[in-house]
């Protein structure tokens, strides 16, 4: 078990204990071991057996000590076990509701006796929430419209909460005796923004005979985390973890490894699609081949590459496999060069301890230098977010000098240079002005314009603000153009299509925002842009050296999107890259304006 799964047990008690109206004394040990736990270097399991060191560490007192140690001896936590047989596992999932805190879920239980998802829900139509001391009819309403929201985004996680476990399982599996290939599939493998379940496949000795089957699933079974087995077949293993994430596990044969690929990694509307190519061609195809439609004799299975070649089709990259055109675009060789890593040169939107960012400018430039990039920008935010402590014009200039002072130091001792450039994320205000002044504004390197206030303008006005920004002089880029936070906020409401056709007039770039919870442009949004002929800037945003690394979320949304080098600004060398900055992109007008 890791820090974070026993982390998540600790919080959950907190929240029960909550839930029972226990001391808040008690409540805030639970939050403080579990803070102190995710944040430990070392894993707990490896020091369990070294009390004194465990002892050492802030908000692990006697008691949690013997809370843990009783986790890895019998696998509980024992008030955690208690509370959960008294009000049952369902509490936990109430808990996830927007709006719903431990609070309000004990006045619901000590009114109603109810402690699940559709018990609350029939309480609040039928007015009896609003009746609750400190409730009312808007308090009802708001939660009917947030479990609502839990129904239809919940049971999706993020990509890399998904592709984190799958990283850990695909290790843990390759570990189980006579396990040859382990791979991930489906929504994972194409790297959609959420992942509904977890679909490994497995192959190998391990799974040829049942003998060696038990052995591996015996092994499987002990993978950390594991909660429930859901469904136990002779090829497929299905379990939940204790994150409410499942996963199908499939045991396959060698010789239709390359099938299941194909087949599991979908989507099923590629899939669909391919498979119509198949039977016109006299072929049939499944999760275990591609056969002949008369012999019913395999022509190919142990690779996905063998299979697209034998249906004449170029291979086709699974981030594209969502029946949207690429089918025809491999069978005519015109599926585009999709942009890679590799080609990204700087990372150009982070934040740094001068407002709400975690590292200085010197340690986000050690880290930018120790991925290769050539380049970089300092972009912190503006006075108007008062609680990042946010820039003022004065604060801004002084910035400048710092970046400028860091970038000359950094390069007196390096033997690789890196340009760091001034920037800056100002606020786009309800207006449309920029939160900062035109003279400063125009002495920056970069200035991206983000909305981070007064999400519920009604759409003209949220329109007419973005064009405004657009149509400033100053403006690099639009950051986290739409504003959503994935599974948590929706997008503020505004016209993109206006705001694109601005935006390529005045070649302004469109951030790819790469943070997971954004994923913002998304790729439907990107495939617009590209149409409009806007250029994108791929960005982490990153408010701590750790984060630099998710700038591959963004590449993998970019590739879903179609998009190649030429479209994305920060493949650039330096200099080109600063003069698309300041003055616009350069190159051919954009096709469609
Ligand atoms: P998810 O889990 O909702 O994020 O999305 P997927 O794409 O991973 O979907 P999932 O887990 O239900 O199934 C994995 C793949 O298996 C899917 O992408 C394509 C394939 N598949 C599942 N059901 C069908 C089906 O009824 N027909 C075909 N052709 N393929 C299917
Ligand atoms: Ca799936
Ligand atoms: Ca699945
Ligand atoms: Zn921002």
């Amino acid at each position: 078990m890791d820090n974070k799964a026993i982390a998540g047990i600790l919080y959950e008690t907190a929240d029960l204990l909550e839930i029972d109206g226990q001391d808040s004394f008690r409540i805030r040990s639970y939050r403080n071991a579990a803070e102190a736990i995710e944040a430990l270097p070392q894993q707990v399991a490896s020091l369990i057996a070294e009390p004194k060191k465990l002892l050492a560490v802030p908000g692990i007192g006697k008691g949690m000590l013997a809370n843990l140690q009783h986790l890895f001896e019998v696998g509980t936590v024992e008030v955690h076990a208690e509370l959960l047989k008294k009000y049952r596992p369902s509490m936990l999932e109430l808990l996830k509701i927007q709006g719903l805190g431990p609070k309000t879920i004990a006045l619901i239980w000590s009114a109603y006796q109810v402690c699940d998802l559709d018990g609350v829900e029939a309480l609040a139509r039928e007015g009896k929430i609003r009746t609750l001391p400190r409730m009312g009819e808007k308090h009802e309403q708001k939660l009917l419209k947030a479990i609502e929201d839990y129904r239809r985004i919940g049971g999706r996680f993020l990509l890399d909460t998904a592709e984190q476990l799958a990283e850990k399982l695909v290790a843990h599996l390759r570990e189980a005796p006579g396990v040859e290939k382990v791979t991930p599939a489906g929504s994972l493998r194409r790297g959609r923004e959420t992942v509904g379940d977890l679909d490994i496949l497995v192959t190998g000795k391990a799974c040829a005979d049942p003998e060696a089957r038990q052995k591996m699933v015996d092994h499987l079974l002990r993978f950390p985390g594991l909660m429930e087995v859901i469904g136990q077949g002779d090829n497929k293993i299905s379990f939940r973890q204790r994150n409410g994430i499942q996963v199908d596990v499939r045991l396959l044969p060698p010789e239709s490894f390359g099938a299941a690929m194909q087949y599991f990694t979908g989507s099923k509307a590629h899939n669909v699609a391919l498979r119509q190519r198949a039977l016109k061609m006299g072929y049939t195809l499944n999760e275990y081949s591609l056969a002949d439609l008369e012999t019913d004799k395999p022509v190919a299975g142990k690779s996905e590459e063998e299979i697209y070649a034998k249906l004449k089709l170029d291979f086709i990259p699974p981030e594209l496999r969502e029946n949207l055109g690429e089918i025809d675009a491999a069978d005519k060789h015109a599926l585009p060069q999709l942009i890679e890593i590799s080609d990204i040169r700087g990372d150009v939107h982070m934040h740094t301890v001068e407002t709400d960012g975690r590292n200085t400018i010197e340690e986000m430039a050690d880290a930018a230098q120790a991925r290769g990039y050539q380049y970089m920008a300092i972009t912190d935010h503006s006075k108007n977010l008062a609680f990042a402590n946010g820039l003022t014009d004065e604060r801004a200039l002084a910035h400048i000098e710092r970046i400028k002072a860091a970038e000359k130091n950094i390069n007196e001792k390096s033997q690789h240079p890196i340009r760091i450039f001034a920037g800056i994320e100002v606020d786009i205000l309800a207006d449309g002005s920029l939160d900062l002044s035109d003279s400063v504004l125009e002495q920056l390197d970069i200035v991206i314009a983000s909305v981070h206030s007064h999400f519920n303008q009604d759409r003209d006005a949220m329109t007419e603000r973005l064009l405004r920004a657009v149509a400033n002089p100053n403006t690099s880029l639009i950051g986290h153009p739409t504003g959503r936070l994935l599974l948590r906020r929706d997008a503020y409401a505004f016209d993109l299509d206006a705001v694109l056709k601005a935006a390529a007039k005045h070649k302004v770039a469109m951030e790819l925002n790469a943070y997971p919870d954004r994923l913002d442009l998304s790729d439907v949004h990107l495939r617009l842009a590209r149409q409009h002929g806007v250029k994108i800037v791929i960005n982490t945003d990153s408010h701590h050296t750790s984060h630099l690394e998710k700038i591959r979320y963004g590449v993998t949304q970019a590739r879903r999107a179609w998009l190649t080098k030429d479209d994305v600004l920060n493949t650039l060398p330096p200099q080109k890259f600063a003069q698309a900055m300041r003055h616009g992109w350069l190159g051919e007008p954009p096709p469609n304006s």
